[in-house]
């Protein structure tokens, strides 16, 4: 019997490359564009897999397509309702990644408070033996009170990690979490007024898109702190540019931008902003969990089985 024939449109971790060669007929083109595939390729492509945006004249344009299993947990590039309602199943690779994007975000609360980077910066230069010291920093993670936006998978291993350094934690989402004793807050707002240092670990949603703004970002105060490792598209960035201008906030470690990879230039000139390019679960070791979960989650699902981690939009599908 002939394998699945899966697309891979655009750019792919090669880890993935190699295990759909292994299993199933890839085909690839540069891009999520019809125009590139004639007629008896769009009819025989059953599967994706794929890290990029899918339109949705894409998705409807490919007739046998049941399944598109995608790499990251953050499915935002794709319309996962449009998806469900054309019977088509979509899986992300959530849990494999928590922990690594939990690390990295407290690498990047201490890269913003404690200037880490650009004191390694000053000693590479030679200032330390020519200049004396690096500076002491205004900033520390020393009495602070830190405010979650999200406290799901990721949420909760910052949560765990940020319970060791003693500092206090509150949270904000949509529903009260059971059994988790941190402080809960119904709106941002009232979070936000009660923190000093905001993580932002939240989907990007129409819900969220930019609701960090000029007021959630003042309510933290001058020696507030804006940490995002979600989703660009949760801020206002005209907003957060302003306020680390003016100082009106302290200080801002941002792994996400609204605009990837060519963030903002405002960004790169400011001094109390600590910088990442999208790197919180870029491990070898946790691009490969990514890419076996989205690619047994295609093995699954032409095996006849359920797939492993559905999308709640496509849940309900059954495997055909
Ligand atoms: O609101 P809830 O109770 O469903 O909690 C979820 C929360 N959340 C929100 N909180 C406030 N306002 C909203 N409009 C809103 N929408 C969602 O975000 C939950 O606590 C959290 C999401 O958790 P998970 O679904 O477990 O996602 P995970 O694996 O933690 O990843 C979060 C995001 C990804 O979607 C990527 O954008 C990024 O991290 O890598």
């Amino acid at each position: 019997m002939s394998k699945p024939v899966i697309l891979v449109p655009g750019a792919i971790y090669e880890h993935v490359v190699k295990r759909v060669e292994a299993d199933f007929e890839l085909l690839r083109v540069d891009s999520a564009d019809l125009s590139l595939l004639d007629e008896t390729q769009k009819v025989s492509i059953r599967g994706i897999a794929s890290a990029i945006h899918l339109p949705n004249d894409f998705i409807a344009g490919l007739p046998s397509l049941e399944i598109i299993a995608h790499f990251g947990v953050g499915y935002d590039v794709i319309d996962a309702k449009f998806a469900g309602e054309h019977n088509i199943m979509v899986c992300n690779t959530p849990d494999v990644l928590s922990e690594e994007v939990a690390d990295t975000t407290i690498g990047l609360l201490l890269n913003t408070l404690r200037e880490l980077p650009k004191a390694e910066a000053h000693l590479r230069r030679g200032d330390w033996v020519n200049k004396g010291n690096y500076r002491l920093t205004p900033l520390t993670l020393r009495n602070r009170i830190v405010g979650i936006y999200g406290l799901g998978r990721i949420g909760q291993e910052i949560a765990t990690r940020l319970e060791g350094f003693g500092v206090g934690i509150h949270y904000h989402t949509r529903t009260k979490k059971n059994g988790v004793s941190y402080q809960y807050h119904e709106t941002l707002l009232d979070m936000a007024n009660a923190v000093d240092t905001l993580i932002s670990i939240v989907p990007g949603t129409p819900a969220t898109t930019k609701s960090i703004d000029t007021e959630i970002l003042a309510a933290l105060g001058s020696n507030g702190v804006f940490i995002n490792v979600g989703r660009g598209s949760v801020v206002d960035e005209d907003a957060l540019i302003k306020a680390l201008e003016n100082k009106s906030l302290a200080a801002a470690g941002l792994d996400v931008f609204e605009n990837e990879p060519d963030p903002r230039k405002d960004f790169l000139s400011l001094e109390n902003v600590s910088l990442l390019p999208h790197v919180a679960s870029a491990s070898v070791h946790t691009r490969n969990a990514m890419g076996d979960l989205q690619v047994d989650n295609l093995v699954n699902w032409f095996g006849g089985k359920s797939p492993i981690s559905p999308v709640p939009e496509t849940a309900h599908i059954l495997t055909k």
